[in-house]
């Protein structure tokens, strides 16, 4: 079979504007992995004559298209030294959030590590709120990341709106936050993280990730601060087999979280866990192919899951780091492996019922995607 990995996999066929159009649902991107390139670049040069070793490695690392897993983590490592300061991460939310509204996602999941940086007073929580600064700084579009039951009487009366006089039809997105913990984090960190995750829940937080470099860390010491934030009724999404580590993806599943992300490196007893457990996979052609997890798009699992009707949601993972976006997964994923407009478009509504979010929120949703749908036929 011909490999198709690179910039064009699967973009000969297929007009962009329409998968644009569609409404979609994102459930798995980082913060830091969504910044666009003109900002990192802007903000690489910003660092000023001392930095300048920085600026160019991070010139140099943009510009290249695969980038393998490693050199993802070297990645993330740069774009942190550009982007911890609280000024920073309140305009990279605010770009983030415009740039999946542009292109019709009607709910965003955002997921993101809450840094400490006690130089420049930085604790996680003012990491966080420097994200809610950001949310609320949109100005394109209608942002509505207060759970319904946290709403005043007034904005209830209508769903979607938190201020009625802001709102457009069709101009508005529903953002909800997921806290990720990073898996060179200790116990107690994780925990923090946990905790803050919790009192954040009003201002949208739905859930916790596990997220970092897959070669580092041991899941023994995330899982009390997963179990915890289980217990107190959070949400929970892993990356799991991201990289071969059979005993990992065995607890991970029998941990079984509400949700997964990646599932590249799984044998055929986990396969078998994976479908008899129904837990939605979060899929990420693109980074898969790009990292080296998946060899080709064409043998990626999605096919597999797909045919045999297990529930999954396609995503980026990382659309400035991986030069991609939603709409153009959704195409890939057309193109690929030969689905019609009308598959795609049940694909992305089916992804609701796998959100975080609460029901009212959901039904909402479906509203959108039954219009949309009318409109289409
Ligand atoms: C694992 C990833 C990731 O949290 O600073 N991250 N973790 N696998 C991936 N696939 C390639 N992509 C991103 O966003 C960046 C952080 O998200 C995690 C890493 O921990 C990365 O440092 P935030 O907003």
């Amino acid at each position: 079979m011909e490999m198709r990995k690179g910039k064009n996999m699967g973009e000969e066929n297929g007009d962009m504007d329409w998968w644009v159009s569609q409404p979609k649902i994102e459930l798995h991107a980082h913060l830091n992995g969504s910044i666009r390139n003109s900002t990192l670049l802007e903000l690489a040069r910003g660092l000023g004559q001392k930095m300048n070793a920085v600026s160019a490695d991070i010139e140099h690392v943009i510009m290249k298209g695969d980038r393998s897993l490693p050199e993802c983590f070297r990645m993330f490592d740069l774009i942190h030294i550009c982007t911890t300061d609280h000024g920073t991460v309140t305009r990279i939310t605010k770009e983030v959030v415009e740039d999946f509204a542009a292109e019709n996602t009607v709910y965003l999941e955002l997921r993101t590590t809450p840094k400490k940086n006690e130089t420049i007073g930085m604790t996680k929580r003012s990491y966080m709120e420097a994200v809610i600064d950001g949310l609320k700084a949109v100005e394109a579009v209608e942002v509505l990341f207060i759970p319904s039951d946290e709403r005043t009487e007034s904005s209830k009366e209508s769903p979607l709106m938190n201020d009625s006089s802001k709102t457009k039809k069709g101009n508005q997105i529903y953002v909800r936050l997921l806290l990720s913990i990073d898996r060179r984090e200790s116990t107690d960190g994780a925990m923090e993280t946990a905790q803050l995750a919790l009192e954040m829940r009003k201002l949208g937080v739905v859930g916790i990730d596990l997220s970092g470099n897959p070669v580092v860390g041991n899941w023994l010491t995330f899982l009390p601060a997963l179990n915890w934030a289980r217990e107190q009724g959070l949400s929970v999404t892993l990356h799991c087999g991201e990289v071969p580590n059979p005993e990992e993806v065995e607890a991970m599943l029998e941990f079984h979280p509400q949700r997964i992300g990646h599932a590249c490196f799984l044998n055929e007893k986990h396969w078998k866990v994976l479908k008899s457990s129904n837990i939605p996979v979060e899929i990420c052609l693109t980074s898969n192919v790009r990292t080296d997890s998946v060899s080709s798009i064409d043998y990626h699992h999605f096919v597999d899951l797909y045919h045999a009707k297990h529930p999954l949601v396609l995503c980026t993972d990382d659309p400035g780091v991986f030069s991609t976006s939603l709409s153009r997964e959704y195409k890939i994923a057309a193109s690929t492996f030969g689905l019609g407009r009308g598959e795609m478009f049940q694909l992305a509504e089916d992804a609701i019922q796998f959100a975080f979010a609460e029901d009212r929120v959901k039904q909402d949703l479906k509203k959108t995607f039954t219009s949309v749908r009318g409109e289409l036929s």
